[in-house]
């Protein structure tokens, strides 16, 4: 990627966005009141408050699971589907249970540049649907929170709860109005759900979130989706992807041929498959998917939703690689492992990154692993990748956080250039082979609902 489109990733408008993303100063600059400040209509400040650029939501806190909704989805327990309210996409949130109830969780975004006295509207439509309604005394209400500039709260204003006694299957607008209290110079919106027991299921939907003050505010860090391949076409998308062709044992001392044919990587049903397969030759042939020169990213969140297949010597995985290796070769310019699998120890997800000073050939790269039934259901993996700070995390879970030693040492920092994303399946090879292979195991298959980056 140039360095003027790079550039322009940065600002959250790539130029392989397919989608156009509105930009936060052209909804968030307040009309000049002129005369008749009261007949000003006020400004929505959030960039994505209808949700149709991707979960713009992060989670400050607590435990919840978020879905970014589409209409025509399924309704869980239900031969229904979802309508959103406006345009075609909502934000779904439901309660996790942590071992702890109840527990709150939120979804919101920080605001800054505010000024006492000001009026505020917080409002969204919220959505619950009879097969899975808010109950069993859990609640979701908005908030709206206030910070004096050492960072300590002074307010917290909730909107009514909408729980057991909400009506089902209608938009309804929650809403807060408030006054920003003396001292405030920061705060929080978003969206609280408290989980009351561990089995009081239900799920809100949000939609039409605005925001507008009478005087000052900026909504910080409001994420827009500016890449994503959804794979809801029937072919690999050559705009985004490249699907190399390399012989056997090229790395790792892998067993498997990379080729381009749709029997090793096709799309249909909204996913995408990799299938690794034994050849009538007894070969093992499979696909490796790149998005250099296509679609590269420097900071930002990645993540992919996806389903790792079983069997001694698979080895999936979704990473990136560096676009220039400015740095040198391997590992010197750094690696980021956003998932990886190996049938040999089947159910553990590993998030690992590699650079010159930390890589597994010394021994030393740094990383997390949990637990999934990976092979079982789609979770998502993702890393949320700052210039200070990498995060990686299974389904919202924080599983390993690698941070910038601000030392400017490439060797253990060399993520401040263009990385491209990787999806492949390998077979056998150092890792995938460690504790043998399974030939009559295959063919096996990767599954990728989509991959998704935001600004
Ligand atoms: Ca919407
Ligand atoms: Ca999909």
């Amino acid at each position: 990627m140039t360095r003027a489109v790079w550039t322009l990733v940065l600002l959250g408008f790539a130029g392989c966005v397919r989608r156009s993303a509105p930009s936060p100063s052209e909804v968030a600059t307040p009309v000049d009141s002129g005369e008749a400040p009261e007949e000003t209509p006020l400004v929505n400040r959030l960039a994505n408050g209808g949700f149709e650029q991707g979960e713009s939501w992060w989670r400050p806190s607590g435990y919840a699971n978020h879905n970014w909704a589409k209409t025509g989805d399924g309704i869980y327990r239900s031969s229904a589907s979802f309508q959103a309210f406006e345009g075609e996409r909502a934000q779904k949130v439901w309660g996790f249970y942590s071992g702890t109830v109840p527990n709150d969780a939120e979804h919101g975004l920080s605001l800054g540049e505010l000024t006492p006295g000001d009026t505020h509207v917080f409002s969204a439509q919220a959505f619950t649907p009879t097969d899975d309604g808010v109950g069993g005394g859990s609640q979701a209400t908005l908030f709206l929170r206030y910070r004096d500039a050492g960072g300590v709260v002074l307010e917290e204003r909730f909107s009514d709860p909408f729980d057991q006694d909400s009506a089902r299957d209608v938009w309804q607008e929650l809403r807060i109005e408030t006054q920003v209290p003396a001292g405030a110079v920061s705060g929080e919106l978003g969206l609280r759900f408290t989980l009351a027991d561990w089995n009081a299921g239900g799920a809100v939907y949000l939609d039409d979130a605005r925001w507008t003050s009478t005087g000052t505010g900026t909504v910080l860090g409001e994420r827009l989706l500016v890449w994503k391949d959804e794979f809801e076409g029937n072919a690999l998308d050559s705009e985004s992807w490249t699907a190399l062709e390399l012989p056997a044992y090229t790395y790792n001392n892998e067993m498997q041929r990379y080729t381009n044919s749709p029997s090793n990587a096709s799309v249909s049903n909204g996913v995408l498959t990799i299938t690794a397969r034994q050849e009538a030759d007894g070969s093992v042939t499979s696909a490796r998917l790149v998005s250099d020169s296509k679609a590269e990213w420097r900071y930002g969140r990645i993540e992919a939703m996806a389903m790792v297949p079983s069997g001694v010597g698979t080895w999936p995985a979704f990473w990136m690689l560096p676009s220039d290796w400015a740095y040198g070769g391997w590992p010197d310019s750094g690696e980021i492992d956003i998932l990886e699998h190996v049938g040999c120890t089947q159910g553990t997800v590993y998030q690992t990154v590699h650079t010159g000073a930390y890589n597994h050939l010394l021994g030393t790269q740094q990383g997390g692993e949990t637990r999934r039934d990976a092979s079982a259901g789609m979770h998502l993996y993702a890393v949320d990748w700052s210039p200070e700070v990498m995060v990686f995390t299974v389904d919202g879970e924080q599983v390993f956080v690698f941070e910038n030693d601000g030392k400017g040492d490439s060797a253990t920092w060399p993520f401040d250039k263009d990385f491209h994303i990787i999806l492949n399946l390998a077979f056998g090879g150092d890792w995938g082979g460690y504790c043998g292979v399974d030939v009559g195991a295959l063919p096996q298959e990767f599954v990728v609902d989509w991959v998704r980056v935001y600004n």
